[in-house]
């Protein structure tokens, strides 16, 4: 067995990871924001190499994203976990609907349409069943409410529970666990920012008193050096043979200082031993120690997406809504389409499907046929941040989007017909200036022959997260401005 394995487990844009176990089988829900389709599902077999199946809510009975829903709105922190021999999903969608509960006999779908929670007031809700078979629900605060899983109706009033160390703030995530002799409630606070934490509390029964753990926070990275930072929002989760493992959030700043992430809140795994009754939490080391069971193989995720499939692959999303008028992989066989919506990326109901940014240095490549339309490739982090090249008949431009600035950065002539659009992520190399940006981003078309044909080379760190805001990350995708944009095939490469 070779030592350890590589974190983050789910890179890129993963936040608020939440897991269960059914025999040997892992399942991972994540947030997902103003993202459609919401909450992306994994599987693994051994925590280490995840697989997406789909995503939960991927019809809009399901979500409801309007138009006005800002970037980092919509599906916040999820729970997923499998009791009665289903799965149960709850999430709060803060566009308005709330608290929602969907189940599934199959994690990769189809989820239920919503069970809507209207007494359960809060962010980050969990579910917990005790020994008598009452649902408790705990939201960030920490309240606690008994609940009927099945029609959504509260069973009790709400009770202010445990609520994490004295003086900190955002006590968040917490989740309800049966473990031997106690329950344990375990919660993120600090923030979700660099002070970010995972503490704990014991009980002998669901609903406390509480007793903190004398070592808490049992996780944290704030005022180290190490190079994931903001860890927390935790779940635990014991595998086949006893161990207990921590997936939780974290992120990689980039550049000088403070450091910039670009990739959002991504996925980290970290062991976890039982001392006198309290988790410990192993480091998330480049290389912590690997599962004591065997390694599941991976095959490398294949670069090329060639639009080949009726649907589109689970890992591209949309922002708010997708129908078919307006993303299709059918209307012209083996490509993408899309039909404008919105004008531009600045807008939230731009025409848009693509991809998080799962490395921080990376190639993307696209053969795109402008037919009657305007659009291209971009870099988003949100609709006041993102730089894109752009074809508008025999012109390509490279656009960036700042905050409230917004310039062609310059623009050349291309002959008419289809183009291949390219972005190219370079890192900042370590040893760097104090003032260092995170990465910069290269945009710009390739010639019949291949050559790359630069329009600009940009700063990543007003592609981040520490300048946008918010709490999402950047995603890497096609989009149509006007009439109709065709993509043959997108690749995606680490570099
Ligand atoms: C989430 C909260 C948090 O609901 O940020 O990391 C919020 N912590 O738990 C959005 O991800």
């Amino acid at each position: 067995m070779d030592g350890g394995f590589t974190n983050p487990v789910i890179p890129g844009f993963h936040p608020d990871p939440s897991v269960c176990r059914v025999g040997g089988d892992y399942y991972l829900a994540c947030s997902s924001f103003e993202l459609f389709p919401g909450i992306p599902i994994f599987h693994s077999r051994d925590l280490v190499h995840w697989e997406q199946l789909g995503n939960a809510l991927d019809r809009p009975s399901q979500l409801r994203l309007p138009p006005t829903t800002p970037a980092s709105g919509g599906l916040y922190a999820p729970t997923l976990r499998h009791h009665d021999g289903r799965f149960w999903l709850v999430v709060t969608n803060v566009a308005g609907d709330g608290n929602l509960l969907f189940t599934a006999t199959d994690p990769a779908g189809p989820w239920s349409d919503p069970v809507p929670l209207p007494g359960v007031h809060g962010i980050d809700p969990d579910l917990a069943w005790d020994e008598d078979g009452t649902c408790w629900c705990t939201v960030a605060g920490v309240t606690q409410i008994p609940i009927d899983p099945h029609t959504g109706n509260t069973q009790g009033p709400p009770r202010r529970t445990w609520s994490g160390s004295p003086g900190m703030k955002a006590p968040e995530a917490p989740h309800l666990y049966r473990i031997g002799g106690y329950w344990y409630l375990l919660i993120a606070e600090g923030g979700t920012e660099r002070g970010h934490g995972v503490s704990i509390a014991r009980s002998t029964a669901p609903t406390g008193p509480f007793e903190p753990c004398p070592d808490n926070p049992i996780l944290t990275h704030r005022g180290t050096d190490h190079p994931i930072q903001n860890t927390g929002h935790g779940d635990l989760v014991q595998g086949p043979d006893g161990s207990w493992w921590l997936v939780l959030l974290g992120v990689r700043p980039r550049g000088g200082t403070p450091g910039w992430h670009v990739l959002g809140r991504e996925t980290f795994l970290a062991p976890v031993t039982w001392v006198d009754g309290w988790p410990v939490v192993g480091d998330l080391a480049p290389r912590p120690p690997a599962p004591p069971w065997p390694l599941q193989p991976t095959a490398p995720a294949p670069v090329r997406d060639d639009f080949d499939a009726d649907a589109l692959h689970p890992n591209w999303v949309s922002l708010r809504l997708r129908t078919a008028e307006t993303c299709t992989t059918r209307q012209r066989p083996g490509w993408l389409t899309l039909n404008a919506r919105g004008g531009s990326l600045d807008e939230p109901d731009v025409s848009f499907a693509g991809r998080r940014q799962q490395h921080l240095s990376c190639r993307v490549r696209s053969l795109v046929d402008p037919a009657t339309g305007r659009g291209g490739l971009a870099v988003r982090l949100d609709e006041d941040h993102h730089y894109e090249i752009e074809v508008d008949g025999s012109v390509a431009r490279a656009l960036a989007r700042i905050g409230p600035l917004r310039t062609v950065v310059s623009s050349q002539d291309i002959p008419p017909g289809p183009v291949v659009l390219r972005a190219e992520v370079d890192v900042a190399e370590a040893g760097h200036c104090p003032r260092t940006g995170p990465d910069t981003v290269t945009l710009g078309t390739e010639s019949p022959d291949g050559t790359f044909a630069p329009l600009a080379t940009l700063d990543g760190r007003y592609l981040s997260t520490e300048v946008a805001g918010g709490f999402t990350g950047r995603l890497i995708g096609l989009y149509a401005a006007e009439g109709t944009m065709h993509a043959d095939w997108f690749d995606y490469e680490p570099s």
